[in-house]
């Protein structure tokens, strides 16, 4: 069972600075602690990009890949792009959208998102705790069909 990790723009910066809003973690130590708590059940593929283009390439390679599912935190792209949702439907590979802070809790341009309609689930304001829920709740669905 492959799962792949999407995250978007600046979010390479996470715990290097606003830790009031993204938190102290870095990307690096979540993805650490991501493939420890589930390395014994799935295959874990984590990829950040600051470009929408590489990003839609990666949802397109998923299919070669034969990714099972995506857990996608686009950054700022969740309220602009709509190439990443037609991609993501394109592929037609199950996903939820993650976001780190409570995105309603914030600016009004946050509130929209043009993945939500599509996305199995969407999880804002757990914190990195957001991906693991995310990855646990796939593995259960996938082992229920014997992927
Ligand atoms: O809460 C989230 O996870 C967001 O997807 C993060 C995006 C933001 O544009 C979305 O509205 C909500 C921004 C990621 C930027 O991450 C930074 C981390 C540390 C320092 C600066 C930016």
């Amino acid at each position: 069972m492959k799962i792949l990790i999407i995250n978007g723009p600046n979010l390479n910066l996470l715990g290097v600075r606003e830790p009031e809003i993204y938190g102290n973690l870095t990307l690096q130590s979540i993805e650490q602690s991501v493939r420890l708590e589930f390395e014994k059940q799935a295959e874990i593929i984590f990829f950040q990009s600051n470009s929408e283009g590489e990003i839609v390439d990666k949802i397109q390679d998923s299919l070669k890949m034969n990714v099972n599912a995506i857990v996608i935190n686009a950054g700022a792209y969740t309220h602009t792009s709509i190439a990443i949702p037609d991609a993501l439907s394109g592929v037609k590979i199950p996903f939820i959208e993650v976001h780190i802070s409570n995105t309603f809790a914030r600016e009004e341009f946050r509130h929209h998102s043009y993945l939500s309609s599509k996305a199995t689930a969407v999880i804002a304001g757990l914190g990195a705790h957001g991906y693991s829920a995310a990855v646990q709740y796939f593995i259960q669905k996938l082992r229920e069909k014997n992927v």
